[in-house]
């Protein structure tokens, strides 16, 4: 299998996050992409190949191209106000319920305050880097979805940091500030003329690829996740958001309880690998995270590496070409072979 990969994401590299208010060493970490790329160079069966540079357009077809032109300055911004700083966070958020009943809110136009208007959590913070980093990490998806779509590839596998899946169209947070699956899932559909689904097994919902498509009846998506009556994002990924209009029955929530073992979550899995195949997409993008394993220090499933081959071949019954793009994962010793595992699943490869 192709692993697309690009040294650019080691320019993302803050060093902390505010968990309830407490300042803790960050969990989304430069060596998480490090340690994928080592045990994947190591393995005969993998092929490491560098992205090709896409432009911004397919962004924009995802984006606000209001947040991608604050994402582009946000550093400079801050720092212009903030030169002690290394690491940029807001200090305020435009809560629904601070205008309500009036006009819509707007962004301040520049400093210190205008981050608040497009971060949604205390946990995603932006360096001199980040903007450099997340584009890289959008051409490295879209070169693995060329791979698949254009090239005949059957997998391709995109080694994205900073991760995508948290971020809607008009705000960055959970780690992720552009959305990669959702615009190679856009680029895909736009381009082909086909329909996509992405499926989430990173143990927090997609927010973000949700909210994307929430109304599209061309794209499904389909999460196994943390309940968010206890897990984070909290506020969205619930069994009853089943997506609205045109897009009513495109999207699956499958919630799961806390140390959900193998055995219940490839069950789940059967379930939602089977609500796939009834939309009969022409490409399913994988967002992988492998925050579902049971050190994980962020997650609370209970899943051991052995539920990984079985997951990536569940997903390879399909038949179906696949974009493996990958999310979360924070348990740094193991995620290295966690990856792999998956990886070497969905390739039809013996565990
Ligand atoms: C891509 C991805 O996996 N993003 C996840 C973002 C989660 N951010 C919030 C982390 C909250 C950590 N809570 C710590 C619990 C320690 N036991
Ligand atoms: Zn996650």
């Amino acid at each position: 299998m192709q692993v697309v990969y690009s040294p650019e994401h080691a320019r993302h590299d803050a060093e902390h996050e505010a968990n309830f208010g407490q300042r803790v060493g960050l969990y989304e970490l430069p060596i998480r992409a490090e340690e994928i790329r080592a045990a994947l160079a190591a393995d005969d069966d993998f092929t490491l190949v560098a992205p090709t540079e896409h432009g911004l357009d397919p962004i924009l077809a995802v984006h606000d191209p209001d947040l991608v032109a604050y994402l582009e300055v946000a550093w400079r911004d801050f720092h212009a106000e903030a030169p002690d700083e290394r690491e940029a966070f807001p200090d305020s958020y435009l809560h629904p319920a601070l205008r309500e009943g009036m006009q819509p809110g707007r962004a301040p136009a520049t400093g210190k305050g205008r981050i608040g208007y497009w971060s949604w959590d205390t946990a995603t913070p932006l360096v001199e880097g980040t903007y450099a980093a997340a584009r890289a990490a959008v051409d490295v998806a879209l070169t693995a979805a060329s791979l698949v779509v254009d090239g005949g590839a059957p997998s391709a596998y995109a080694l994205c940091r900073p991760p995508g899946h948290h971020a809607p169209r008009a705000a960055f947070g959970g780690y992720c500030f552009f959305n990669n699956a959702a615009i190679a899932a856009e680029w895909t559909v736009r381009s082909r003329q086909v329909k996509v689904t992405v499926l989430d097994v990173d143990y927090h919902h997609g927010n973000g690829i949700q909210q994307i498509f929430y109304n599209r009846p061309d794209v499904q998506y389909v999460s196994l996740h943390g309940d968010p009556d206890r897990a984070y994002p909290y506020f969205v990924g619930f069994a009853d958001e089943m997506g609205a209009g045109k897009g009513l029955g495109t999207n699956l929530n499958l919630p799961l309880p806390e140390k959900c073992d193998d055995e219940r979550y490839l069950t789940e899995l059967e379930r939602a690998v089977d609500a796939v195949d009834r939309f009969d997409p022409a490409l399913v993008v994988v967002s992988l995270g492998v925050d579902t394993y049971g050190q994980d220090p962020i997650g609370d499933f209970a899943l051991t590496r052995d539920s990984y081959p079985a997951a990536g071949a569940a997903v390879a019954a399909l038949g179906r070409p696949m974009l493996i793009v990958q999310e979360g994962g924070y348990y740094v010793p193991a995620l290295g072979q966690n990856v792999r595992s998956w990886l070497r699943g969905a390739a039809g490869l013996p565990a």
